[in-house]
């Protein structure tokens, strides 16, 4: 037990509801680590992996229906409708702890309660809050290790205070129908139930970094955002960071990690991670808005990470890592699809099954992942623990679009950069054909991830944009334009490193623009070719935009727009704007 009465007198009230046999509070020490490792192994709940060629892995398979995040059962539980908002779930919070409270009624007999202080962002730094997460599952011990500071520096950093966030949770019986994870933002706090997957349980990530740090960031006037951080440093060794948004499936980590193509390389440019997923964001003494990532691992999609695709991130996860879903080779390794390496002749499936290439299945999960401790990657930025966080001097953000959206392009003003980022758009393409599919709406990539009414959202970042004096340029990227045989045009990975050097030379007032109906567009000459085998012709099509596809766009956001509550007077202008323009065109 730690000494803080407010911390000891709700987990003994959690206690009370749940009946553990025994409670372990968490140290954060070495000696704790192999003791639960041993422990976990000993009951299957783990697989030790080769110790020479992985040393410090683990292996897990979770229940065959709990796989992903469950949106459907995902709540924020507030005391009126409004301020959850249409686009989230919402359970009235009495009526949320009532109904949780019968499922949580004796959960943990049997099991041991694990009690985890952690922090979310340096520790020590203004950035930072303390959460406590209360568990029966070692699994996420063991990942909440990785992804977070945590154990006694957590207690340290919260001395007396009573501000902490409540997370309680417990995989229950893995019934998909007793699944809840309900946010209590008024509360603080977080409850799941059910599940035994990462972004259900491990309650550091987007349940307290993004839903409840939205709600607080909203509050006390930070934002906490769905967004990797990235350093770039040019010849002369100057860094500038930026922020990025993407909906999954648009290569944010192969973003975050990224290696300069060989031209770039030679001259002398470096890309350093901050983050690759969440970042915290606040007004610095300069008057600029400065950045945090408040993990401290990488929970990373495996299939598709190879050398090829992310080759920092396969070498993050060569130690000290768990892998969960994957995989497992006769010799104790893992392999999932896209690894680059041959699949090996026999396997155990992430089912648990005997698995061949021949069994015209998939070996590993698509959803499975990697946790991966940060400090590992071998592109971390030397900034990644500033607890002061880095300067930002641009956002991106991006969507998968077929035809609509150009490579990049910055947007008129910040009020248009909310805009461009409140419409943003992904599209689901048929492969082999090209053709176009869904399109899916994702704000700022937070629609999942906001904890309160999205309308409300949009202004807290207009009221954001007044209140930073020197704010980051906001652009949008499409990395994934297609030819009429529907094969990408830009070639990506590393090559988009040309894209992030064209926003910073704008950011620096180095180059002009083209002005157009969407935004400011990059002179082709602006963007080096230099290595790649795109013609300038080519890029001119890459930056060309549609009128046809963007009055069809126009309508959709018309509709995506009317799903909103509250929704600021900004963006309704910002709508009016574009639209006017887009029919000029
Ligand atoms: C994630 C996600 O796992 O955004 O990071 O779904
Ligand atoms: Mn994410």
């Amino acid at each position: 037990m730690y000494n803080n009465i407010y911390v000891n007198e709700w987990v003994e009230q959690m206690a009370a509801m749940t009946k553990p046999d025994s409670i372990v509070w968490i140290d954060g020490s070495e000696e704790e680590r192999e003791r639960l490792t041993k422990q976990a192994v000993s009951t299957g709940e783990m697989i030790e992996l080769n110790q020479e060629k992985l040393p410090g892995c683990l292996y897990h398979r979770t229940a065959e229906n709990d796989v992903a995040r469950v949106e459907h059962l995902t709540f924020i539980c507030t005391s009126r409708k409004e301020d959850a908002g249409p686009t989230n779930n919402w359970m009235e919070k009495s009526a949320a702890y009532a109904k949780l409270g019968t499922l949580f009624n004796g959960c943990m007999k049997g099991r041991t309660m694990y009690v985890i202080p952690y922090i979310m962002g340096p520790a020590f730094s203004e950035f930072s809050k303390v959460g406590i997460e209360i568990t029966d599952s070692i699994y996420v011990v063991l990942n909440m290790r990785i992804m977070t500071r945590m154990g006694k520096i957590a207690m340290d950093m919260l001395g007396d205070s009573p501000d902490f966030v409540k997370g309680l949770h417990s995989k229950g019986e893995l019934d998909p129908e007793k699944r809840f994870i309900c946010h209590f933002p008024e509360d603080n706090a977080i409850w799941s139930i059910g599940s035994g997957y990462g972004g259900n349980v491990l309650l550091g990530k987007k349940c307290f970094a993004l839903r409840i740090a939205s709600w607080l960031g909203r509050k006390e006037g930070w934002m906490a955002e769905h967004m990797l951080i990235l350093g770039i440093q040019d010849p002369t060794g100057n860094i500038q960071y930026v922020t990025a948004a993407f909906p999954s499936a648009c290569g944010k980590t192969n973003l975050a990690m990224l290696i300069p193509p060989e031209k770039y390389r030679k001259m002398g440019y470096k890309v350093w991670t901050v983050g690759d997923d969440i970042a915290w964001l606040r007004i610095g003494p300069d008057g600029r808005l400065w950045a945090v990532n408040p993990e401290s691992g990488f929970f990373g999609v495996a299939p598709g990470t190879s050398m090829k695709s992310n080759p920092n991130a396969l070498l993050t996860c060569q130690k000290n890592t768990i892998f969960t879903n994957v995989a497992l080779t006769p010799e104790k390794t893992v392999w999932w699809e896209s690894m680059g390496v041959p699949a090996p002749e026999h396997a155990t499936d992430w089912k648990g099954q005997p698995w061949t290439p021949d069994s015209g299945t998939k070996a590993a999960h698509p959803n499975s992942r990697f946790t991966a401790p940060a400090k590992q990657c071998p592109c971390i930025s030397s900034e990644w623990e500033n607890p002061a966080g880095v300067p930002v001097t641009a956002m991106i953000f991006g969507g998968r679009r077929a035809k609509v959206a150009p490579l990049v392009y910055q947007s008129f003003s910040w009020e248009h950069g909310v805009f461009v980022g409140a419409t943003m758009a992904s599209e689901t393409t048929a492969a082999a054909t090209g053709a176009v599919g869904v399109v899916r709406r994702d704000p700022m990539a937070m629609l999942p991830f906001c904890g309160y009414n999205m309308g409300e959202y949009f202004s807290h970042w207009l009221e954001m944009g007044k209140k930073i004096p020197n704010p980051p340029k906001i652009f949008n990227v499409n990395w994934f334009r297609v030819d009429d045989e529907g094969h990408f045009i830009w070639p990506g990975f590393g090559d988009n490193l040309r894209v992030l050097l064209w926003i910073l030379a704008r950011c620096n007032g180095k180059v002009d623009a083209v002005e157009s109906p969407i935004g400011y567009l990059p002179k082709p000459e602006d963007i080096d070719l230099e290595g790649t085998d795109i013609t300038p012709e080519v890029l001119k099509g890459l930056l060309s935009i549609d009128k046809e596809a963007w009055t069809q766009e126009v309508e959709d956001q018309k509709a995506h727009l009317a799903r909103f509550e509250k929704l600021p007077e900004e963006i309704k202008k910002e709508y009016e704007a574009l639209a006017a323009r887009v029919a000029a065109m």
